[in-house]
């Protein structure tokens, strides 16, 4: 039965870029076929939880807008959350949900407590994902709220609360293992620091490679078959974060021996608050092998925080999707809408718009960029500008079999120098807005 909190709006249907009707998708034919693969398995769209079903309209200078009938702490009200969550996922036909442990359930006076709460209300999602066909992209745990983890869960100088946070992983790998999820993200809020004053630094980066150690030696031997992925981000809710960004992260994986085991869920407002592009971010973690999954969201260019904006911006997320299908698109991954409604955006019809309108976007950028990528619109030139390289003593060059002497005796016995070439930056650009 129906909780009827999103009144009578019906499933969203495809119906075409003519379409003036809001609750429907102007792009997002899921049966549409795109480089010889449904739109729905290239974009393999997730709801978020947290955002949608639990933030309730605070910011700095301000509380709670959001009046939601669930909100509450009983597990009557948990209950009801997630029938109104699997409505809002059945509206808009998204094949997957992600949740922390704490959207889900209410904290119990006892870690004990919570991991049974959190069994009890897995019982409800997975009668739910059962009769709706809705699958988990991913679970994770919340080590960043309770303020046993201000100090950090993984990084934090007290040991039992290390300990803590390895129970707290331990029991949500379970349970996104229990209801077949494809991926468990850890995203390290308050894994850095306030002040280097009161910080050992090497201490914590020892302590968070040994946590991420622990959890991939569980995975292996608890039989979950998804991947591990951490989200970077570069500060807030700490001033700086050890997971600046991609490229930080792969250092660590390196150094603590991991970058076979893990890869990056990267989201494109914390891209932005790492002072990079989010397709700097995603051509990263592609060329150092380690893409898996992306947060899709975007952040105001003026305010300097992480505002978790729905994307609308079809040209920055054409050129993400790009990188994606450069790198040869989802495997276990997806797009996770990590985005939130705007304060005043009070209406329950308002989380459907939002969803329907990034949900189009999405589609639109990643049609745009099947398009270039079909047409080589971009390749054939990038290609063009590397060709040099294919020549044998390039070639040598780069398989190490010259010495610097070498290198220096061939170039002086040249006759002419070599000549610049034009970058073609321009003629580029004016490609994607062709495409776009
Ligand atoms: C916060 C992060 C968070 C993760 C999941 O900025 O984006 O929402 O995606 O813990
Ligand atoms: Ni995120
Ligand atoms: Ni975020």
């Amino acid at each position: 039965m129906s909780t009827g909190f999103f009144g009578d709006i019906g499933r969203i249907q495809f119906e075409g870029p003519n379409s003036t009707n809001p609750f429907a998708y102007r792009f997002y034919d899921p049966d549409e076929k795109v480089l010889g693969k449904r739109l729905e398995d290239h974009l393999r769209f997730a709801v978020c939880y947290w955002h949608s079903f639990i933030w309730p309209g605070t910011d700095p200078f301000g509380g709670q807008t959001f009046e939601r009938p669930w909100f509450a702490d009983t597990m009557e009200a948990a209950k009801l959350k997630a029938n109104v969550a699997f409505e809002l996922f059945s509206l808009l036909g998204v094949p997957y949900y992600c949740f922390h442990d704490a959207d889900v359930r209410p904290e119990g006076a006892t870690l004990t407590e919570s991991i049974i709460r959190l069994h009890d209300i897995a019982d409800t999602l997975e009668a739910k994902m059962h009769d709706t066909g809705i699958k988990l992209l991913w679970g994770t745990a919340n080590l960043f709220s309770n303020r046993r983890y201000m100090a950090g869960a993984a990084t934090n100088p007290d040991p039992e609360i290390f300990a803590y946070a390895a129970a707290t992983v331990k029991a949500c790998m379970d349970v996104t293992q229990r209801l077949g999820g494809e991926n468990y993200v850890l995203w390290g809020g308050r894994e850095g620091y306030e002040t280097l004053l009161n910080t050992d630094m090497a201490q914590e980066l020892d302590q968070l490679g040994r946590f991420l150690n622990l959890i991939v030696d569980y995975k292996h031997r608890s039989g979950f078959k998804g991947t591990i992925l951490i989200e970077p981000k570069p500060q807030e809710p700490t001033k700086h974060q050890y997971d600046f960004d991609a490229a930080t992260v792969y250092g660590f994986l390196k150094r603590y021996g991991l970058d076979k085991e893990v890869k990056l869920n990267l989201e494109q407002g914390h891209a932005i608050l790492a002072g990079h592009s989010f397709e700097h971010e995603l051509a990263t973690a592609a060329a150092l092998g380690i893409f898996g999954s992306i947060d899709m969201n975007r952040n105001d260019y003026q305010s300097g925080w992480d505002t978790d904006q729905f994307p609308n911006n079809p040209t920055e997320v054409a050129l993400a999707y790009y990188e994606i299908l450069k790198a040869g698109g989802f495997t276990t991954g997806g797009t996770n809408f990590d985005a939130k409604l705007r304060r005043q955006s009070l209406d329950p019809e308002d989380l459907v718009l939002a969803h329907v309108g990034a949900i189009d976007v999405c589609a639109r950028g990643l049609k745009a960029a099947a398009k270039m990528v079909e047409d080589k619109a971009l390749s054939s030139l990038v290609g063009a500008r590397y060709a040099g390289w294919r020549g044998e003593e390039a070639q040598a060059i780069l398989a190490g079999k010259r010495t610097l002497e070498e290198i220096a005796a061939h170039v002086t016995a040249w006759a002419v120098e070599p000549q610049p070439r034009s970058g073609k930056q321009e003629y580029l650009e004016n490609i994607i807005s062709r495409y776009v």
